[in-house]
Order: C-alpha cells, then sequence, then structure tokens
C-alpha cells in the first residue's frame, strides 16, 4: 500500500461553466472531509447521494450528488469522493477551498493516476493511456488508447518480460552448475528461443511504431507542385471544404495555408502551398521560399502535376507521391502513361487510391494485423534498447566462456522493458530466476 498520507483534492472537470463541474478527493481522509462538509455521517458505497456542501458559516456552497468508493477498489486505490455539483468555476473553486481548509492538500497534475500507480491498480503504461485517451484527436487514436488502459500492451510487454525471466533463469543455471556439462544444442535453442518469442514480436512491435505514434502526434502533408496544377483544389477535397481559394490565375496561393483533417484515423495537418516558378514579384517569392520550407519538415510531400500539362511533370525538389490532377480532362486511354496517381479534384476520382497511398506511407501497412501499436517515443526507445540488448547476448550464447555477459545483456533488456511498465528493479528477476529454479537439482 502506498505510503502517503495526504488526501488529496482538485476540480476534475474543465474550467468553464457546464452542466456537472466535479470534485475529486482521494486518501484516507477524503470521506471524513466529506462527511464534515455535507453533515452527513454515513454514505453508502458507490451510491449516489444527494447532499448540500456547506461553508464555516453553515451556509450552503452548492448541492448535488456524492459517490463514495471505499478501497481498495477505486481508481487511486485508496478512499475516493467524488463530489457532482454544478459546473460553476466560482461555486467549483469555493468548494474546494473548503475541502483544503477541512485538511486536503491541492492535488498536482496526474497525482491521482501516479497514485493508481504506486498502489498497483494499473502499471505506467496504461498511466500514459489515461493522458492518450484524453488527448486522442481521432476515434482510431481513442480506440488504441483504450486498448493501452485496458492493460494489452503492458501485457504484452509483461509476457516478453516472461519470457526473458525464463531464458536468464536457464542461463544462470548453467552458470551456477559449471561442473555439469550443458547439452549439446540447448544454448542454441535457448538463441532460437529468443529470436523467435522475442526479437520476432519486439521487431513487429517497432515496426507499429511509425504510425502508432503518428496517430497521437500526428502528420503533416504537403502539396507541392508548379502553379495553377490543382494543389489548392486537392486541398479543399481532402479537407471537405473550401478552405483555399481556387483560380486559373497562376500564383494565386501565395503563403502556405494549413487545414487538419484526418486520414484513416491519423490526424493530419494538410499544407497547401505557393506554386514552383521562378517569378518577379517579392511576395511570390517568398510564397516560394516557404512552400520549399514546408516541403522540408513535412512527413509526406504530394508532388502534384497536371496530367493535360507535360511542362508541369518534372519537379526538381525530393517528394515521396506522385499525383496527375484533371484527368477528367484527357482521355483514359492516356492515363496509363503517367507514373503515379491519377486523380481529379473536381470529380473526386482518384481520391481514395490517394488517401490509401498516403495512409500506407504514414506507416499503416506496417500495422496489418497487429492489434496494439506502441504509440509513444518512451515505449519504442524501451524497446529499441531490449531488442539491442537481446540481439548482442545472442551470439554470446554460443560461446559457454560468455554466458555470464549474455546474462547480464538480458537482464538489461528486462529492464529495459521493465521501464514501459514502471518495473526497474533487478532483484525482481533473481527471486524469479531462485523461484522457478529447485536449488537441489
Ligand atoms: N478540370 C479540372 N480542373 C481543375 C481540377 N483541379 C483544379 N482545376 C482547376 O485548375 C485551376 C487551378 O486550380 P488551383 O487549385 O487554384 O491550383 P493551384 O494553383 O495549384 O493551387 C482552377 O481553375 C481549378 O478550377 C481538376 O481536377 N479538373
Ligand atoms: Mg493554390
Amino acid at each position: 500500500m502506498n505510503v502517503t498520507t495526504t488526501t488529496i483534492a482538485a476540480i476534475a472537470t474543465p474550467v468553464g461553466r457546464g452542466g456537472i463541474g466535479i470534485i475529486r478527493l482521494s486518501g484516507s481522509q477524503a470521506l471524513a472531509v466529506v462527511k464534515k462538509l455535507s453533515h452527513k455521517k454515513t454514505f453508502k458505497h458507490r451510491y449516489p447521494q444527494l447532499c448540500t456542501w456547506k461553508d464555516v458559516n453553515d451556509e450552503v456552497i452548492d448541492s448535488g450528488l456524492v459517490l463514495y468508493f471505499p478501497a481498495p477498489a477505486s481508481y487511486t486505490g485508496e478512499d475516493v469522493v467524488e463530489l457532482q455539483g454544478h459546473g460553476s468555476p466560482v461555486l467549483l473553486r469555493a468548494l474546494l477551498r473548503r475541502c483544503i481548509d477541512l485538511g486536503c492538500v491541492p492535488a498536482e497534475p496526474g497525482d491521482f493516476t501516479r497514485r493508481a500507480v504506486e498502489n498497483g491498480c494499473m502499471d505506467l503504461s496504461q498511466a500514459e493511456a489515461v493522458v492518450a485517451c484524453i488527448d486522442a484527436a481521432t476515434e482510431r487514436a481513442g480506440k488504441q488508447a483504450q486498448k493501452h488502459l485496458a492493460g494489452m500492451f503492458g501485457q504484452k510487454i509483461e509476457s516478453l518480460m516472461h519470457t526473458l525471466t525464463g531464458v536468464v533463469a536457464h542461463v544462470e543455471a548453467c552458470l551456477d552448475f559449471p561442473e555439469e556439462e550443458i547439452p549439446e544444442l540447448f544454448l542454441s535453442q535457448l538463441c532460437d528461443q529468443l529470436k523467435r518469442d522475442l526479437c520476432v514480436p519486439m521487431q513487429a512491435l517497432l515496426a507499429s511504431a511509425s504510425f502508432g505514434e503518428r496517430l497521437f502526434s500526428g502528420a503533416s502533408i504537403a502539396i507541392v507542385g508548379a502553379p495553377n496544377v490543382g494543389k489548392s483544389s486537392l486541398l479543399n477535397l481532402l479537407s471537405g471544404r473550401e478552405r483555399a481559394i481556387v483560380s486559373d490565375i497562376a500564383g494565386t496561393t501565395r503563403d502556405v495555408l494549413e487545414v487538419d483533417f484526418e486520414i484513416h484515423g491519423i490526424p493530419v495537418r494538410l499544407v497547401d502551398t505557393a506554386g514552383m516558378r521562378e517569378s518577379m514579384d517579392v511576395i511570390e517569392q517568398e510564397g516560394v521560399r516557404r512552400a520549399k520550407e514546408a516541403a522540408d519538415v513535412a512527413d509526406v510531400v504530394v508532388f502534384l502535376a497536371d496530367a493535360e500539362r507535360e511542362d508541369t511533370w518534372h519537379f526538381d525538389e525530393p517528394f515521396d507521391i506522385a499525383v496527375f490532377n484533371k484527368i477528367d480532362l484527357i482521355e483514359p486511354s492516356k492515363h496509363k502513361c503517367m507514373n503515379g496517381i491519377s486523380l481529379s479534384a473536381h470529380t473526386g476520382e482518384g481520391l481514395d487510391k490517394l488517401l490509401n497511398a498516403l495512409a500506407d506511407m504514414l506507416g499503416e501497412k506496417l500495422v496489418d494485423g497487429e492489434d496494439v501499436f506502441v504509440t509513444n517515443e518512451r515505449h519504442r526507445i524501451a524497446i529499441q534498447d531490449a531488442e539491442h540488448y537481446v540481439q548482442a547476448a545472442m551470439p554470446m550464447l554460443l560461446h559457454e566462456e560468455q554466458l555470464d555477459l549474455a546474462a547480464l545483456e538480458l537482464r538489461r533488456a528486462w529492464s529495459a522493458l521493465g521501464v514501459i511498465v514502471g518495473v526497474g528493479d533487478v532483484e525482481y528477476i533473481l527471486d524469479r530466476v531462485f523461484s522457478e529454479f529447485c536449488v537441489g537439482k
């Protein structure tokens, strides 16, 4: 159990006016504080009870529902009480002040979830998922965050750690009894197991990271190309609104224009740019400079050309996908001559193909069949580290005199993964080793 003795309190609903405003309390004094506040002696467990909350002069601050979750079956593992009052910032602040006067401490950001981790109600990856759920910009990101919150990612990591423990246990046994001959094949089988049960799944997880991380941090796509090829029309088509001015006057778009939308659930910032051309106009020149800059920092650069005008088919700067627009104007037989995606920003033909290609570029293909992805850099780096240590250990396993070094590398891999779920105790692995092995053998 947690050693923290303070009882924390905070307004749990967002700042501003709303139908309901919630204050949450957690700690051993939570119920005592609410009893004083409500002038009520008993609270049924997990049952909403209508109460009035009074200030020091016995005047009503607000009224609402009290919900009491006794320890340990609560969010934090401690006694938790929720006060569900009116969503008024003024009343909520007054109520919170009263809770503090009665002995609570104002909670720091993340304090409730931190206590949940400290009390073993969730692992660290689940705690991170709480934030991911709240921050998810698309439904698909939200669904992925829910899987992490349910512990599916943490369980995957723990199962990798469990496999590592087993292998380390075997290696340690060989080290502990050097006089005993190690059966031929035994170590190479361990090596195979490391590859099959650790490297392969870790590599699959790592492959999911580019998509998984973008699901939460978003991606940027820049549309570049000659003037008048239909860049602004494409931006409007993709975003579903008439965001950019479209005209047949070359040089209409001079500034960099951004629109947020989503592709297959990935939050995307789409950047429309000024057409690349030599211009005497200083404003347009600046537009072209900014267009190049936007392309430099974009995750994906779409080069748009006019299917009718071969002079727009060449582009000097690097790009990822070539798209030929205005195919509504040319004969279908000619579509084949163009090396890229054929599109009409006017009719929408070819849009699905373009969206699929963009999603592929953003890593969607790599998560095919994967249920849970790596969704943040911290997890990715930890898995990269673990994989690196396992790779280092494998050849050592094949040399008996390097077995102790192999065990060390594998323990490092274990610790690297432990960082994800919040266990960093190397003693733990040793306990496991001895609990799994009978010393007398
Ligand atoms: N027929 C046809 N015209 C298009 C298409 N896309 C854009 N246009 C026209 O091409 C001209 C230039 O379009 P715009 O989006 O402003 O091009 P930008 O300079 O690259 O941003 C406008 O007159 C558009 O109506 C298309 O798919 N088919
Ligand atoms: Mg334009």
